[in-house]
């Protein structure tokens, strides 16, 4: 009998957006964390599809249907991830740049960070440089995240960062970047502030970057 783990990763492969949610309600009554959930179940399932796209044995439709069983699973955790009802500690806007279409693992990010008391403005994905800069002038969020999946939309990221510079709004945000492929050394290279290398590293960040 599979683990309740290779169960719930079967269940992302197999694109199964029913029985995805209801083994997480089952994990968190058998007492497993949501941490525990998402690394060791979801996140392990996903990584198996990305090998299979890789591979070509999946295709994009496979993979938009294990994005919607993901998607199912993560508003079971989301609760579980985020607390509400209290003043935020900061406030961050959040998008996956232009050209980018990935948004899970930037969602992840945001519900991490609502987690840690922090308030986030979603921007969406495929967001461009402009859209960052407005709601960076806007001077309602102190921290701005980009996220990017793909080596070729990473360059948005500088080019972002380079309009916000532009536009005289870098000096009024720290700017944090993160996704699968970039890294620490990237975003220095790009003059970001802070680099995530996952969710919970992201959080840690952002309380680094504005102290609270
Ligand atoms: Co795409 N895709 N995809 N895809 N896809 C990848 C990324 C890929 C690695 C697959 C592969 O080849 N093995 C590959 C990229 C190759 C590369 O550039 N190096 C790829 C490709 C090639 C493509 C297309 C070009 C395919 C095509 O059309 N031929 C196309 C591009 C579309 C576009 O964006 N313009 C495409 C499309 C898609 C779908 C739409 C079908 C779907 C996305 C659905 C969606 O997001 N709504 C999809 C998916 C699901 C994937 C994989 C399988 C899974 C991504 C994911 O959600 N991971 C992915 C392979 C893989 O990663 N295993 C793949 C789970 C998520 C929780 O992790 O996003 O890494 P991740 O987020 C992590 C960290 O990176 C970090 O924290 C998160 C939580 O720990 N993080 C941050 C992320 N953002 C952060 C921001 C921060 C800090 C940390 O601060 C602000």
């Amino acid at each position: 009998m599979a683990s309740l783990f290779e169960q719930l990763a079967r269940a992302v492969i197999d694109g199964n957006n029913k029985v995805t949610p209801q083994l997480v309600s089952q994990a968190f009554q058998e007492g497993i964390s949501a941490e525990d959930v998402l690394n060791k179940g979801l996140l392990a399932g996903m990584e198996e599809v990305g090998r299979l796209f890789k591979a070509e044995e999946y295709y994009v439709p496979e993979v938009l249907l294990s994005a919607r069983a993901m998607r199912a699973a993560m508003e079971v955790l989301r609760p579980a991830l985020v607390k509400s009802g209290v003043e935020p500690k900061g406030r961050v806007a959040l998008g996956t740049v232009k050209g980018d279409l990935h948004d899970i693992g930037k969602d992840l990010v945001g519900m991490m960070l609502e987690g840690g008391g922090y308030q986030v403005k979603d921007l969406g994905r495929d967001v461009a440089p402009r859209d960052f800069v407005e709601a960076a002038l806007s001077g309602e969020v102190q921290v701005v995240g980009l996220s990017a999946l793909l080596t070729t939309t990473m360059e948005n990221m500088r080019a972002t960062i380079k309009a916000l510079e532009e536009s005289g709004a870098r000096e009024k945000v720290k700017v944090i970047v993160g996704g699968a492929p970039v890294t620490e050394a990237y975003a220095e290279e790009i003059g970001a502030d802070g680099y995530g290398e996952d969710a919970v590293s992201a959080l840690e960040k952002v309380k680094e970057l504005i102290g609270a």
